[in-house]
């Protein structure tokens, strides 16, 4: 890479950095303005873990913080497949937890219920696949410490083709923020 792509990436960056702020402003007043809104699904923290393994990229990794008495922790990540073939989340697994399962939440009549997705998640090529609170996460079950905002918490991912890649969670609050 040359003096001059450096350059325009760091520009670019800036940029970027710039409209993700005034949108996140307008978010915010468009929040003031509407108390009790239902917002859409949140954004993943700035700090949020990030990795590349084969076609698949990784994005907005984290875990919220666990309220006191809390038996379980959730984790959330987004996976975007660029190749042209399907590949499928099977397990993850933490040093921090005695396991950690796939759940979906689905609504079951008027109740909002919990399951494992046991038969991994599948990640359709070319698709992009977020786990998020209110839908797919990951939960971390027989946690040794209960996770804190501002810790970090290792996971494995595996997937069906592209193997394991090893990812640090931040933790934010257990609201998410
Ligand atoms: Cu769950």
């Amino acid at each position: 890479m040359n003096r001059y792509h450096v350059a325009v990436l760091l520009l670019s960056a800036a940029t970027v950095s710039l409209l993700t702020g005034s949108a996140l402003a307008q978010q915010s007043s468009d929040m003031k303005s509407m108390p009790g809104m239902h917002m859409g699904p949140e954004a993943a923290p700035s700090d949020s873990a990030t990795g590349k393994l084969g076609d698949l990229d990784i994005s907005g990794g984290y875990v919220r913080a666990m309220l006191p008495g809390q038996p379980v922790g959730g984790g959330y990540i987004t996976i975007h497949n660029s190749g042209k073939a399907a590949d499928k989340l099977t397990s993850v697994t933490s040093s921090a937890a005695g396991k950690v399962e796939l759940h979906e939440m689905k609504m079951d009549g008027e109740i909002m219920k919990m399951r494992e997705i046991k038969d991994g998640i599948a990640i359709p090529a070319g698709a992009t696949v977020t786990l998020a609170p209110n839908t797919m996460h990951m939960m971390f079950k027989q946690v040794k410490t209960p996770f804190k905002k501002g810790g970090a918490v290792p996971v494995m991912l595996m997937f069906e083709k592209a193997g394991m890649i090893d990812l640090t969670l931040p933790v934010v609050s257990a609201k998410g923020n």
